[in-house]
């Protein structure tokens, strides 16, 4: 865990990761070494269930920031996963006041919300329990997903619950919730993200957006969103291979 990524994203700095699927310990690895400021641990599209979770946490140790995004809004799950010592959590599919209440509910000890005691990495497998005690609901980061046309409809009064640090949109689960399913640049899913982004901004909300590549961030990077997540880990070996690929094709 670094001390700093929370604060970091509060303050606006920009931050600039990258998406893991692939349940590798040595792709955690080598994208920390090509430089990427935090890593998005996929917990909900992925194989990754805690036990591998907690290897990528390991592999990647305080060298960059690690968020997880857990599976769904639930505190079980929340809670098994904070435990396991991430920088934070991203929470999909956060559609209503409630939701995001929910969210924090589990994310933060009392009195802020309810999130239960363990003894796991987080705290240094107990020996740095009353620290962490002390500064998990400083440190940790809770960032919620706004990825459906309901969340667009309620984000007004979301980003008014306490304890959300920022809004992560999901323009694939935002575009198949408006009909317009992967075509992430429909002027509907554009529209939709424009809103997002104002409102977010009226009320200094931090942003953060997922691209596949760096050109499909570059326009929200533009609109002031600081958490970026350009990329993941299967296109970026595949669009590679394919490449090499063809080179080779032309040669022979
Ligand atoms: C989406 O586009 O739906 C995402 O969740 C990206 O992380
Ligand atoms: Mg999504």
């Amino acid at each position: 865990m670094q001390n700093n990524f929370r604060s970091k994203l509060l303050n606006g700095d920009p931050l600039i990761g990258t998406l893991i699927t692939l349940p590798s310990t040595e792709v955690a690895e080598i994208m920390v070494a090509a430089g990427f400021d935090w890593l998005f641990i996929d917990g909900e599209h992925s194989p990754m269930g805690p036990d591998r979770i907690l290897a990528m946490l390991q592999a990647i140790g305080d060298r960059a920031a690690a968020i997880v995004r857990v599976p769904g809004n639930d505190e079980i799950i929340i809670k098994k996963i904070l435990d396991l010592g991430p920088d934070g959590i991203i929470i999909p599919q956060v559609n209503s006041v409630e939701q995001a209440q929910a969210a924090v509910r589990a994310a933060k000890y009392p009195p802020q919300g309810n999130r239960g005691i363990g003894s796991g990495r987080a705290s240094c497998y107990g020996f740095e329990q009353q620290d962490y005690l002390a500064t998990a609901n400083e440190k940790v980061s809770v960032i919620i997903q706004a990825e459906h046309v309901d969340a667009v409809e309620n984000i007004k009064d979301i980003v008014q619950v306490q304890g959300i640090d920022a809004v992560f949109i999901g323009p694939y689960d935002l575009s198949a919730s408006l009909g317009v399913t992967g075509q992430v640049d429909h002027p509907e899913v554009v529209a939709a993200i424009k809103q997002v982004t104002e409102v977010c901004q009226a009320v200094d909300m931090r942003l953060g957006i997922f691209g596949v590549s760096s050109d499909a961030v570059k326009p929200y990077i533009e609109q002031g969103h600081t958490l970026v997540c350009a990329g993941l880990d299967v296109l970026l070996l595949g669009h590679a291979g394919e490449c090499l690929r063809k080179e080779l094709s032309n040669l022979v």
